[in-house]
């Protein structure tokens, strides 16, 4: 059994609790009370962050490792496209997150100015989303599930709304249809 050093708040974390919904993947959550954390998380990941994957003694930390982990782990279904050049364009909006989260950070932080930037790469991502209907292309996947946790948080966090961005409310519809992350809107609710 797969176990899941998880935290309800932690965005990175709902990219790995989705993407083992979306594969229906059974496993343990153990929930890490970030404010306390107890010192044996350090054995798990030298950070101390989380998440960390633990399946039979072998364990994996880094949210993006982990979904790539666990998309070759248990292929099915896939959530990398056939094609090269879309997961390539999947890959490529994963190594960037921090272009979107870096600016919603500082703005958690109180710093308004980083408003007008978050906004300038919302303005990204919904001109891509505009043109194709999946942030790896044609087909729902890792990009997907890498973003959304943030999108999700955004309105209740920082106050943003997606008015101004019809492609990503577009996007964000047919996400929440999606059993998967249904759930996790149901967690940022709660939080
Ligand atoms: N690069 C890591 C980031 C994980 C991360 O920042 N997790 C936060 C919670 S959302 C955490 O554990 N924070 C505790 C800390 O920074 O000490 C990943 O993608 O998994």
């Amino acid at each position: 059994m797969l176990t899941l050093y998880d935290a309800a708040r932690c965005p990175y974390c709902a990219r790995v609790r989705i993407t083992l919904a979306e594969k229906d993947v059974e496993y343990e959550a153990i929930e890490i009370d970030l404010a306390d954390r107890p010192a044996w998380i350090y054995e798990k990941n030298v950070t101390g962050r989380v998440p960390v994957v633990e399946e039979d003694g072998w364990i994996l930390p880094e949210s993006a490792v982990i979904m790539e982990y666990l998309e070759e782990r248990y292929p099915e279904p896939p959530l990398l496209a056939a094609d090269p050049a879309d997961r390539a364009l999947a890959r490529l909006w994963i190594f960037r997150h921090g272009d979107l989260t870096t600016p919603y950070y500082a703005l958690r932080r109180g710093k308004e100015e980083a408003r007008e930037q978050l906004e300038v790469q919302l303005g990204r991502l919904d001109a891509a989303l505009s043109l194709r209907p999946w942030l790896g292309g044609g087909e729902f996947g890792l990009a997907d599930i890498a973003y959304v946790p943030w999108i999700l948080r955004m309105q209740q966090m920082v106050g943003i709304t997606f008015d101004a961005h019809p492609g990503i409310g577009d996007w964000l519809d047919r996400m929440v249809d999606r059993p998967a992350v249904t759930a996790e809107a149901g967690i940022v609710a709660a939080l």
